[in-house]
């Protein structure tokens, strides 16, 4: 594959940061931001207060024993994401391969392009239009431009070159390799796994062996190697997943099992970006090249796989007259939402 230049943007502690540029007196400040319940989480918190060891995720009580002294508000969605519109705006101005991956981030391919330059211009355009800071990495891939964005939050601008790869990779823990979180470290740890380095110095087979093609994958990160494209997308467009059978089929367990498998693809696919999804659609091709389509709407969005597969099991069953081959089935997913509660949602695999 050639070289190529991949830009990745990620906005700094984004809802804090919001509510610290529209209330000056927050600034400087430890803000937390999430559900004020007593059962509430924290969505986020500003870099001042992630010095006393307040993150993501973990319960406002918590948050509270560890920093009495915080600002606590509430969540502010209808605000996030009108800024967040504005953000994904401004990168539509450099490529059009651009790929929104959540509300503060996402990919830019700008092979060809000066990638350094770019970079420098759209985080003057995020301050000077927005007054807002992000942090940007640039490097050959989607992996190593996620990975640079990091190193230098926040305000942060990194390139990650091709012969930096291997040195730069090596000592970071296994958790920074995509899709691999708690449950696949504490497998990665049993074999003795704990850094970057490890998983190149193993053997791929046996990676192979025991992960299947996770395990390709997973060594392929450890060297820095993603040919994942950006995969150019409007948030809030439809997520979907179909495949033409080798041979036409007349198997309801099969249609089922597929549509399983689907399931949890568009599941795991939902939860890393954050969405929710309330339209879900079954279509089937039948050997005559017919093609029909069923969907129904859900009162509550989710991005839960039982309930995707649930409601798509229901939807083959009772909606369609399945009286003949099928040459193909699809699912797909649409009415994507932001969740408007800081609903947490685990990015493990
Ligand atoms: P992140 O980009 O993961 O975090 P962040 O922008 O707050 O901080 P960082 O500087 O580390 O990038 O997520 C973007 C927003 O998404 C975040 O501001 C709040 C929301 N969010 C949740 O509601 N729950 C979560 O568990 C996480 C991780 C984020
Ligand atoms: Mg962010």
């Amino acid at each position: 594959m050639e070289d190529r230049s991949i830009i990745h943007v990620d906005m700094d502690a984004f809802y804090a940061q919001i509510e610290q540029r529209d209330n000056p007196k927050l600034i400087g400040k430890p803000v937390i931001i999430g559900g004020t319940s007593s059962r509430g989480v924290v969505s986020t918190a500003s870099y001042e207060a992630r010095k006393y060891g307040v993150h993501s995720a973990m319960p406002i009580k918590a948050a509270k024993k560890l920093c009495p002294e915080g600002i606590y508000l509430p969540v502010n969605m209808k605000k996030y994401k009108e800024v967040s519109k504005n953000i994904h705006g401004i990168f539509t101005k450099y490529t059009n391969v651009y790929e929104p991956i959540s509300i503060d981030e996402a990919f830019l391919d700008v092979t060809g392009k000066e990638a350094l330059e770019i970079a420098k211009s759209i985080k003057k355009d995020i301050r000077d239009k927005l007054r807002l800071t992000a942090s940007v990495g640039i490097s050959i891939n989607k992996f190593l431009a996620k990975l640079a964005s990091e190193v230098n939050k926040p305000d942060g601008l990194t390139i990650i070159e091709k012969d930096e790869v291997l040195s730069f990779l090596r000592p970071l823990p296994i958790t920074k390799i995509w899709g691999v979180g708690p449950k696949m470290e504490r497998e990665l740890n049993k074999l003795g796994i704990y850094y970057i380095e490890d998983v190149q110095n193993y053997d791929v087979e046996v990676l192979v062996s025991i992960f299947g093609k996770r395990g390709k994958e997973l060594y392929e990160f450890s060297y820095g190697i993603d040919n994942r494209p950006v995969e150019p997308r409007i948030a809030n467009q439809s997520i979907g997943e179909e495949e033409t059978f080798l041979k036409d089929i007349y198997d309801m367990e099969m249609l089922l099992d597929t549509l399983k498998d689907y399931s949890f693809n568009l599941s795991k696919k939902l939860k890393e970006n954050r969405y929710l999804a309330r339209t879900i659609c079954v279509k089937i091709k039948y050997s005559d090249f017919t093609i029909e389509t069923r969907s129904m709407t859900l009162n509550i969005p989710t991005n839960d796989e039982r309930m995707i597969y649930k409601t798509a099991k229901y939807i083959l069953l009772n909606k369609f007259n399945i009286n003949r081959e099928v040459r193909l089935i699809g699912l797909t997913l649409s009415n994507l939402i932001y969740p408007d509660d800081p609903i947490q949602l685990s990015m493990d695999i």
